[in-house]
């Protein structure tokens, strides 16, 4: 319908001179409704401009400036309202200089602490206007963060050479593989490795708070803002749900507990809830690989018809009960907690743990038992747990002297020359065989030595000390005194590798935690020299200009070089080397506890059990 015929009153030839006084009552009518439209119309129009312009029309004007009420003539009404304007400037200046004088007057920490408060609470408040639904949280850093000097010439000196290490390790890294998991430093190139999928940053991630407690601030603020904007975990790739919880998640976590920057936090949980589809199998026991995209995960092929791994599953209690604290999300927790009630409703043949179990049957696989490879940090989870718990997960506590019982009695042994050493198991025969990986054993007992049944404690911590021994045996064996892979005691041998594929070293941090362990727990001082003999084999046969590199076979007389500088080189092996050179209260056990990637986790105190990060 043309519009001309809804408007009888515009012009039209037949209307030129009727007046509206000469409109029939249609008419009227019609003009009425019209006018009423077309004022409805241009008022809701007024809804739909940009804000800034509908702004500008339905402001209310400030109180000062809303006076036009008098006699005042336009002009003296403006500059009434300047004069007004200018005073409320006045006004508000002079408040703020008094705030400032009374701040001026607070002492230092105070004003810190105030700032500190106000900036995690933008930080806060920012997180939440980002959608993440991360609870507020009121960050404190738990004691020994970082350290002092030590009083004695020669370990300040040792402690420094490790502190130049890392800082070669990482140089390299930045300059030749930025961005990339690992460096080969001779090649001098970026390296990755299928375990990470197509995560990015392994080694950033993973040094993150080494870099922290050497002080070494620019380097970790490059690595924040690596992480804060490169950091991706959507990725459409397959992942070890183990090896990305330890480096990553635990890396995250360590790095936000030690600096308070939310972006750890929020990175942390973010992945955490990515791995929560691994557990989706009728057990609840997780799949060893999971695609991060689909949410589909599986086993390692060639795990005892479809198992998952002990060593795997075992380790993710330390970094899930935190995530699930600094989440406020339970599922985290509870997740793991599962696990152990999977396991505690299975027989254990003499009281141990096989390392394969299947995740559809909830049966054990192939009984293979071993404290080195596939079994490990399982072990190493169930003390921490308690000790992280402070000393309140009893169920941890006991699942651990059992365990370790059991280990003694089955698998621990002592050579013909008096080598103490843990052997593997399979299906009830021993295979006298201990691997690098075993030799973090000797910490891990001397660290549950004091919560050991009384009559025990003693004879624990002399069984730790025999494992050092017999792992600075495996290193000292060699032509670069540096450890092989696996060392063997049969066939007429102690403590030396025989095999070709076992000869290698890939710098591996667990005989030195061994001896940070032992140094903090006796202050013998062989554990410092021991420590500063690896630093000279470390020198003298992994150093290359590019960073550090593995080698072959320890008993060359000269190193082949592997060309990978493992990421746990910089997360474990050169801060367990700090620590050994470091004072007791560089973070202290009372407070910290170390996942198995070496990453400090505090202690959640049993008063403040839902604010961990307020540990006094
Ligand atoms: C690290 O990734 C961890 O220590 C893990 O528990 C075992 N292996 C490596 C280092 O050797």
């Amino acid at each position: 319908m043309p519009v001309a015929t809804l408007l009888p009153f515009t012009a039209t030839p037949s209307r030129k001179s009727a007046s509206p006084t000469s409109f029939r009552l249609t008419e009227k009518f019609i003009l009425l409704l019209v006018f009423s439209a077309f004022i409805t119309l241009c008022f809701g129009a007024i809804f739909f401009l940009p804000d800034s312009i509908s702004g500008v029309l339905f402001r209310s004007p400030p109180v000062e400036t809303n006076t036009r009420t008098g006699p005042e003539s336009s002009d003296s009404g403006s500059a009434g309202t300047e004069e007004r304007n200018l005073d409320k400037i006045r006004r508000d200046h002079e408040k703020a200089l008094l705030e400032a004088k009374d701040t001026l007057q607070k002492a230092p920490g105070v004003i810190k602490a105030e700032i500190l408060t106000v900036k995690s609470q933008l930080a806060n408040d920012r997180l939440l206007q980002g959608g993440n639904n991360l609870p507020v949280i009121s960050y404190h850093r738990p004691p020994g963060a970082t350290g002092h000097e030590p009083v004695d010439l020669e370990t300040r000196t040792r402690r420094a050479k490790v502190k130049q290490m890392m800082k070669h390790a990482w140089d390299g890294y930045r300059r030749y593989a930025w961005g990339s998991n690992e460096l080969r430093p001779v090649s001098k190139q970026g390296h990755s490795s299928n375990l990470f999928g197509s995560i990015k940053g392994a080694t950033i991630v993973d040094a993150l708070d080494t870099l922290f407690i050497m002080e070494m601030y620019d380097e970790f603020d490059a690595a924040t803002e690596w992480v804060e904007k490169n950091l991706d975990f959507n990725v459409n790739a397959e992942i070890s749900v183990f090896e990305v919880n330890i480096r990553f998640v635990g890396g995250l976590l360590s790095a936000y507990y030690l600096s308070g920057k939310e972006v750890f936090r929020r990175k942390a949980v973010e992945l955490g809830e990515k791995l929560l589809p691994a557990f989706k199998t009728p057990t609840g026991i997780p799949w060893a690989l999971l695609n991060l995209k689909s949410g589909i995960g599986r086993n390692w092929p060639w795990a005892s018809g479809g198992s998952s791994i002990l060593a795997e599953y075992g380790t993710l209690h330390l970094e899930f009960m935190h995530l699930s604290i600094l989440s406020g999300k339970p599922e985290f927790a509870q997740k793991v907690m599962n696990i152990r009630k999977v396991l505690n409703r299975l027989d254990k043949p003499q009281g141990l743990y096989p390392n394969y179990l299947n995740p559809n049957s909830g049966q054990w696989g192939q009984h293979h038992v071993s404290v080195g490879g596939l079994g490990d940090s399982f072990y190493e989870y169930l003390l921490k747990a308690w000790l992280m718990s402070d000393k309140t997960d009893e169920e941890g506590k006991k699942l651990y002297y059992d365990a370790l019982q059991a280990i003694e009695t089955n698998l621990m042994r002592k050579s013909s020359s008096g080598l103490t050493y843990i052997a593997e198991w399979k299906g009830g025969l021993l295979e006298h065989k201990m691997g690098h990986l075993t030799c973090f054993a000797g910490g891990m007992i001397a660290l549950g030595a004091d919560g050991a049944p009384s009559d025990k404690t003693g004879h624990q911590m002399e069984l730790a000390a025999e494992i050092a021994r017999t792992c600075h045996e495996s290193y000292a064996r060699t032509a670069l005194k540096l450890g092989p892979e696996a060392f063997r005691f049969d066939g007429g041998v102690e403590a030396i590798a025989t095999r070709q594929n076992e000869k290698y070293f890939i710098l591996r941090p667990e005989v030195i935690e061994t001896y940070m362990y032992m140094w903090r727990f006796t202050h013998d001082p062989k554990y410092r020299e021991w420590g500063w003999e690896a630093v000279q084999a470390l020198e003298q046969h992994c150093r290359v200009e590019g960073g550090y590199s593995g080698v072959r076979d320890v008993y060359a007389s000269s190193p082949n070089h592997d060309d990978v500088q493992q990421s746990f080189y910089l997360a474990e092996t050169l801060k367990y080397l700090y620590l050994l050179f470091s004072d007791d209260d560089h973070l202290p056990f009372e407070h910290w506890v170390f996942n198995t990637e070496a990453h400090p986790l505090p202690v959640i105190s049993k008063d403040k059990t839902d604010r961990p990060n307020e540990v006094e």
